[in-house]
């Protein structure tokens, strides 16, 4: 082996070897405590793993939330032992017993890596090829971060990906992105076993994935033997020098040192047993009981995360001194990591509403327009339809300015979700992206993300019912609304008019743990002004959106035949309590499923729409003040006759 390794500052080669087999064994350990879970990864990609901890990763444990440490991703998320035992070992707050609990209720080592639960662990992967996204938008963060304040930040971003983080579909929006916009402080190492769950992956799969990203525009390497530190150490170094994103193929056998497995699926998801494990310990002269991190590694890990604490250290001078020449910049940089909103926030809104009817997508926009100059932090984009869902905001950040607001994702919505989990991770902005809500099933794996990650990613989603018209049923949103409403930790918005536009905005804002969507129209609604303080009533209509504005139709005429009618807005209908004495009826173009049980009559559509202009598709169905009104009427009927 060469110099690389005779390096002052690196840990010597019999401590590197015994590092690497400490990894392997605490996660074969791990897997095997449990009866459960992934060696065959971890077994693999240990030294690939060791070299970039030991030899690039800037970090310090005792503090996993430094602004400007290096962010790690194991997109291949399956092989969570593996960053369980890298944490530990580096003095994360991470004990032995907590290893000794991996996938257990309530532990620390869950089955995936979860971002909140493990101290040092970046963000939740598992769902392959979101990980590798979720960096890319870290990546992208860090270089706003930069341009914004150069003085404070300068990081970069590593993934650990697996085959089935390639194959997946998203690989390639967040590969593209990524070249488009040269993130050049991103290195994605690839465990290149060829082994997946079912077998081979020349079973399914013969990309040339280093020409693939190079293609993207990204700098390629190949690590044709995966035990080789200096190789792997030697790529990471070219790959930090390249001014493109970084792709290492770095060929390894999965459940390296596993007898019998090594090599194959077996080796994927299934301990090893205690007998093959004694086994691969015995090969590997490893003669230490479970769980040991053997001393010489324990301290050349401690002295690893020594220099990290030193570099978190003089990054405290720098921020010291940047608080003494540029104050205001810097505390936009503290409040915008913690997640504060500066009190103009709710003035700026509170401008919005005017008194013409417009589409709340137009209200929207008006909203960003007043946000832009108050909340630097803001920034977010649209999947190429910034234009009609009213979410232009700015200048554009191009590969060659950082300093922009505006992110064009292009056609790719789940790699634009994923991303914007990966900036909210990051820190230090807010951040939103838009298309049309019909199209949030295209994204909709990287919402799930961002609610169970607890990240206030706002997702502006328009065109919001088959009122959308011409553009025909696979433009119309039916049963997307109540499939949003499934998820849980999402909070789902869909107001009538301009000032329930900017009061949804605030609380999206306002919210910083968890998401937020906001459901809008494209087509133009009349503002509803102050509600008219409400009698006894003896109806109550209660709908969201574009049809709070037909119920308040309706409400007029009922209230013309005799009855006390009150009309909710429900644009949070997790907020909604039906009244217990008058009949309630509910409003919304959308499936009814989850209003029936909470309302007794439920009007919408449990359809697909059509094409067609707009309100001719809303009449259609039903949508217009004379069709509701024949079906309350009928009900109310069917009632008193009972
Ligand atoms: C989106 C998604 N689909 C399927 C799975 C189930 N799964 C977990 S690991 C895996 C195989 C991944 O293969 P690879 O990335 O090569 O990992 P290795 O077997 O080499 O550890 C699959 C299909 C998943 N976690 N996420
Ligand atoms: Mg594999």
């Amino acid at each position: 082996m060469t110099d690389v390794l005779q390096r002052p500052d690196v840990p010597s080669v019999e401590t590197d070897l015994l590092a690497i087999d400490t990894i392997r064994f605490l996660a074969a350990d791990m897997v095997q405590a449990a009866k459960s879970g992934h060696p065959g990864m971890p077994m693999g990609a240990a030294p690939m793993a060791w070299t970039l901890w030991s030899r690039h990763l800037r970090h310090d444990p005792a503090d996993p939330a430094w602004a400007d440490r290096d962010r790690f991703v194991l997109s291949a998320g399956h092989g969570s032992a593996l960053l369980y035992g890298l944490l530990h070992m580096f003095g994360y707050d991470l004990p032995e017993e907590q290893l000794r609990r991996f996938r257990q209720l309530g532990s620390q080592t869950p089955g995936h890596p979860e971002f909140g639960h493990t101290a040092g662990v970046e963000c939740t992967t598992g769902p392959l090829g979101q990980g590798l996204t979720m960096a890319v938008g870290m990546a992208l963060a860090e270089r706003m971060q930069h341009a914004r304040h150069p003085e404070v930040t300068d990081h970069r971003t590593y993934a650990i990906v697996g085959d089935g983080c390639l194959m997946e579909g998203v690989s390639h929006e967040a590969a593209s992105f990524a070249g488009h916009l040269g993130l050049g402080r991103l290195v994605v190492l690839w465990d290149d076993n060829a082994i997946t769950i079912d077998g081979s992956v020349d079973r399914s799969c013969d990309d040339d994935q280093l020409a693939r990203f190079a293609a993207y525009g990204w700098h390629t390497e190949a690590v044709v033997d995966g035990t080789d530190i200096a190789e792997i150490d030697a790529a990471l170094e070219r790959a930090k020098a390249d001014p493109r994103p970084s792709f290492i193929a770095v060929r390894t056998v999965i459940g390296q040192g596993a007898p019998g497995v090594e090599g194959t699926s077996k080796a994927h998801g299934a301990p090893l047993g205690e007998e093959l494990l004694a086994e691969a310990k015995q090969v590997a002269g490893w003669d230490h009981p479970p769980f040991t991190v053997p001393d010489p590694v324990r301290e050349a890990c401690a002295e690893l995360a020594g220099s990290g604490a030193r570099a978190h250290a003089a990054w405290r001078e720098a921020f010291a001194a940047y608080e003494e020449s540029a104050p205001e910049a810097a505390a936009t940089f503290v409040r915008a990591q913690a997640r504060g909103l500066p009190s103009d926030v709710t003035e700026a809104l509170a401008q919005v509403p005017g008194e013409k009817a417009r589409a709340t997508r137009q209200a929207s926009q008006a909203c960003l327009d007043a946000l832009r100059p108050v909340l630097p932090e803001l920034t977010g984009g649209s999947a190429d339809l910034a234009g009609s869902t009213g979410t232009v905001y700015g200048d554009l950040v191009t590969r060659d300015d950082y300093a922009g607001t505006a992110i064009a994702f292009g056609i790719r919505e789940f790699g634009m979700a994923a991303i914007l989990n990966g900036m909210s991770l990051h820190g230090g902005f807010r951040v939103f992206g838009s298309t049309f809500l019909v199209f949030s099933d295209y994204l909709r794996p990287a919402l799930r993300l961002s609610a169970l990650m607890g990240q206030p990613v706002v997702y502006v989603l328009t065109h919001d019912s088959v009122a959308v018209g011409e553009d025909g049923p696979t433009h119309q949103p039916v049963e997307h609304v109540e499939s949003l409403r499934l998820i849980p930790g999402l909070q789902v918005l869909r107001p009538a008019d301009d000032a329930e536009t900017a009061e949804a905005w605030r609380l999206a804002l306002e919210r910083t743990d968890g998401p937020t969507a906001l459901v809008l129209t494209r087509q133009g609604l009349p503002q509803r002004g102050a509600e008219s303080a409400a009698g006894p009533a003896t109806l109550e209509i209660v709908a969201t959106g574009s049809e709070v504005s037909l119920a308040d139709e309706v409400a007029t005429v009922l209230r013309k035949d005799g009855y006390g009618v009150r009309v909710v807005s429900a644009f949070d209908r997790s907020h909604y309590t039906p009244s217990s004495t008058a009949t309630t009826i509910s409003i919304e173009a959308g499936r009814t499923s989850g209003w029936e049980g909470l309302v007794d009559l439920a009007i919408g559509l449990d359809a697909f729409g059509d094409s067609g202009k707009g309100d001719e598709v809303m009449a259609h169905h039903g949508f217009t003040a004379d069709a509701v009104l024949a079906r309350i009427r009928t009900h109310l009927s069917r009632v008193a006759g009972v």
